[in-house]
């Protein structure tokens, strides 16, 4: 049995490996993890809300019950705040930014932009939840960082990652040096080295997108659906259709069984429907880094897009590469003439 090498015994470990590393990436990613475990403990009682009462309703301390995603952010910022590693925290949850004012923090060379509970209409159904965070260097030198240090291009990401709140909790992060995953262990409390060195199959028989916007989809996209359900046992189609309505979940399939996530532009999100900076970027960042590729369907990385504003869209097709380039040959085949600024 290989001994237990937990979430912070592998960051130290790792830490050794940028000899400059004076340990505050180290500390913030341990603070992540610190939140990660606090609000796996409220998700995983979600289902007694309805036994307590509904969200929404006092507890019997007579504390309002806060909505999951809420707490969760509450929770992922004041773990931040409390670690004075970050600066400024760019939350799915928050219309602005979140300066992190504390003496320590004000000077903090790292900006942490999140989506604390991705998915949460699941949580009613007991489906799989989860939180992504991206971790930048502010760029700003002087005086207080800004807006500006947030709308930086996914490239510059000096880490990101996930934790799925599934059949088992699992942290999933990258500092751009591979993909390694964690399971969390209740009976110690610690996120376990479970999954060392992620890597997407090249290819893969399962593809994931919502159908019931086909008719709204981009020929290209209606192609290669298409394409994937046709009967050819030489290419083991038709492949199955997997769309779990968790982006997290739905990518770390993929990323273990291989496969491809597709949300393309449709009528209701002509942009696309998932976020750049809190969503798209870190999640492309481990695709990446695991092997896999990440673009929005028309030849272009998603860590390359530019970053205009804080909860901007994008179409983003990623998973196993071989099926991302065969679902762009399609796009590429297509008469569509996406907007101009989509296209690679
Ligand atoms: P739809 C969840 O709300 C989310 O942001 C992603 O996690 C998920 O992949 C997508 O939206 C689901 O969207 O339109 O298919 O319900």
């Amino acid at each position: 049995m290989n001994p237990i090498k937990t979430l912070g015994q592998f960051i130290i470990e790792k830490q050794a490996d940028h000899p400059y590393a004076k340990g505050e990436l180290s500390r913030l990613l341990r603070d992540i993890g610190i939140a990660a475990k606090i609000v796996n403990r409220e998700v995983n009682k979600a289902g007694l809300v309805d036994i307590l009462g509904q969200a929404g309703s006092t507890n019997i301390q007579g504390e309002t019950q806060q909505k999951l995603d809420i707490y969760a952010n509450e929770q992922f910022i004041a773990a931040l705040k409390n670690g004075g590693e970050c600066c400024i925290v760019a939350s799915e949850e928050n219309e602005e930014i979140v300066m992190l004012d504390t003496d320590v923090s004000l000077d903090a060379k790292y900006i942490v932009a999140i989506d604390p509970l991705d998915g949460s209409s699941n949580i009613d159904v007991n489906v799989s939840v989860g939180t992504i965070f991206s971790i930048y260097r502010r760029q700003s030198t002087e005086g207080r960082a800004t807006l500006d240090d947030v709308l930086q291009k996914g490239v510059n990401q000096v880490a990101a990652g996930y934790i799925i709140y599934g059949t088992s909790t699992m942290l999933v992060y990258t500092t751009g040096r591979g993909v390694n995953g964690f399971t969390l262990d209740p009976s110690i409390g610690e996120f376990c080295l479970s999954h060392p060195e992620m890597q997407f199959p090249k290819t893969g028989h399962v593809y994931s997108i919502n159908e019931g916007n086909y008719v709204h989809f981009p020929q290209g996209v209606k192609s290669y659906i298409k394409y994937c359900q046709v009967e050819d046992p030489a290419t083991n189609r038709p492949y199955s259709s997997r769309y779990v309505g968790s982006m997290i979940a739905d990518l770390h399939r993929s990323m273990i069984k291989g496969g491809i996530f597709i949300y393309p532009v449709t009528a209701a999100a002509p942009g696309g429907k998932l976020r750049l900076v809190y969503e798209c970027n870190p999640m492309s960042f481990i695709v990446e880094q695991a092997g896999g590729k990440a673009t929005n369907g028309y030849k272009k990385r998603i860590l390359e897009l530019d970053v205009n504003s804080l909860h901007q869209r994008t179409p983003i097709f990623m998973g196993s590469e071989e099926m991302v380039l065969k679902a762009e040959e399609f796009m590429a085949q297509s008469e569509d003439l996406p907007n101009i600024s989509l296209v690679g």
